[in-house]
């Protein structure tokens, strides 16, 4: 009877593909959903002779399951993962792994992982990358859990994950919610490297107004450089891609009203707690709430004046060259700021995250592979403390290289009245991290003048708080 290796519950999108992945490599595999019907459609179609169990009850499925028992729960994040946890625990036993693959709020997961630790029961929050076609062929995974928990896990997900240069997309992030963390921060990192190409597009659109086909070309030549990734990629084919009702692009009659599930939110969220900038994610998701209010940005565009269109009349091959540019340094500042908030996180609650293992594991699989995901874990691979990507010198030669075509893209985006926020936002944080000297002098000032708060000075030993008369 308990012939699986390791079973999982919720076959919608995600969960189908992920049993398929486990199946073609080699594991026996115990698939329930709470809706029977859906186990029995998956029975017939893709599932139809191949090596599952379909179980029809919450019982049959754990007696099916190998000891220690392996449960993956694949349904949607927030009630519905307690729900299910409540039906299993009574059928498990200690020494079992009870696995979230979905998108968990890490708080959820650090109190899951406590709840059932009382029980014996190894808790992993895993993160999942790569939507359908990653869960099928092999996604990014990202697991957060117990050492003993993972001993009985790596078998598995080391052997169904996405694999570069030999080397799975899969390594252990450290206990309780480490794993779901690094993935909702993976997630704000894909908006923010979505929003950043939507600006690239958009400033070259107001100043030299490219075809589709032309914007095809734009981002397959980039494709083939630093920029090389799966949503530059992606980019190109969309706009190779016609309406067939119409023959047009079919890029130019979708409606710019971006939706969002909220990871992005709760990256941005939890980084202002920890007082850590993460501006282009935090812009990211910004635009995305902007682009939303769709009939009032219409209303505000018979109100509100852009400055007066001007013919392009510069050298159409350096513009595209420095939005290229200013698009690669402002993907480096996105992931800078990334990576200092996983350390923020990884101090706050004594994870130990390893970055070189982060960056490796998401070359392949998910959303954000990149070919320049080698150079941050090069980067880390040199200096595992390094304080901020920037700093690292391959980082820091692009930064100075291209600092001047940045400036150049933001500022046609600027007199075109384009907005641009993640490209000047991520300027404006190089600016502020690479200057010795803030205005903040005066900000303490004003401080110290309305509210007693003090101020440290220049010219004195550091720590040491003055107070100004500034009534007298
Ligand atoms: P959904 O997030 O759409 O969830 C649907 C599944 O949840 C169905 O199997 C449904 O069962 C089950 N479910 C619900 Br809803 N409430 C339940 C409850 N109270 N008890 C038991 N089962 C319940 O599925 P998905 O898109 O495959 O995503 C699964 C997880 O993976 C989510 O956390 C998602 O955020 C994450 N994720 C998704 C993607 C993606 O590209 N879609 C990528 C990466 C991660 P039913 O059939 O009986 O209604």
């Amino acid at each position: 009877m308990s012939t699986c290796d390791i079973g999982l519950i919720g076959l919608a999108v995600m969960g189908e593909n992920l049993v398929l992945n486990m199946e073609s490599r080699g594991f026996r595999v115990a698939v329930y959903n709470r809706t029977t019907s859906v186990v029995e459609a998956f029975e017939k179609g893709r599932g139809n002779g191949k090596n599952f169990v379909f179980a029809k009850s919450l019982a049959d499925f754990v007696g099916a399951l190998k000891r220690p028992r392996r449960a993956q729960i694949m349904v949607k994040a927030g009630a519905p993962v307690d729900a299910v946890i409540e039906q299993l625990i009574p059928l498990m036993e200690p020494g079992d792994v009870i696995i979230d693959g979905g998108n968990s709020l890490w708080t959820d997961t650090q109190r899951r992982e406590k709840a059932l630790k009382e029980k014996g029961i190894h808790f992993f929050g895993v993160g999942v990358s790569g939507g359908e076609e990653g869960a099928l062929k092999g996604p990014s995974i990202m697991p957060g859990g117990s050492k003993e928990g993972w001993e009985s896990l790596a078998p598995i997900y080391t052997k169904i994950a996405a694999v570069v240069d030999g080397s799975p997309c899969c390594r252990h992030m450290g206990p309780d919610g480490a794993g779901h963390y690094v993935k909702m921060a993976h997630n704000g990192i894909e908006y923010g490297d979505m929003q950043l190409i939507c600006e690239a597009y958009a400033i070259l659109k107001a100043a030299i107004n490219p075809t589709a086909e032309e914007f095809a070309q734009i981002f397959t030549d980039w494709n083939k450089g630093e920029l090389d990734s799966f949503l530059i990629e992606i980019t190109s084919k969309i706009f190779t891609r016609k309406d067939p009702e119409t023959g047009k692009p079919i890029v130019d009659l979708i409606l710019d009203k971006a939706g969002q599930k909220g990871t992005g939110k709760w990256t941005v969220g939890h980084a202002v707690e920890m007082g850590v900038p993460l501006s282009v994610i935090g812009s990211a998701v910004e635009a995305r709430i902007l682009s939303s209010i769709k009939e009032q940005r219409v209303f505000a565009s018979s109100i509100l004046k852009g400055p007066a269109a001007k013919p392009f009349t510069g050298d159409r091959a350096k513009l595209i060259e420095a939005v290229r540019d200013a698009l690669y340094a402002s993907k480096i500042t996105s992931y800078a700021q990334g990576m200092v908030q996983l350390g923020a996180a990884s101090e706050l609650y004594n994870w130990n995250l390893n970055f070189e293992d982060i960056a490796s594991i998401w070359r392949g699989g998910c959303i954000i592979r990149a070919r320049f995901l080698n150079r941050i874990t090069e980067a880390y691979k040199k200096d595992p403390t390094l304080k901020n990507l920037m700093l690292d010198p391959f980082f820091a030669e692009v930064l100075n290289r291209t600092q001047s075509n940045w400036r150049i893209a933001v500022t046609s985006a600027v007199e075109n009245g384009v907005a641009v926020p993640g490209f000047s936002s991520a300027l404006a944080y190089f600016d502020s991290y690479r200057s010795a000297n803030l205005p903040a002098n005066l900000l303490q000032a004003q401080r110290d003048f309305f509210g007693a708060h003090t101020y440290e000075r220049t010219d004195k030993p550091a720590g040491e708080k003055f107070h100004y008369d500034w009534l007298s």
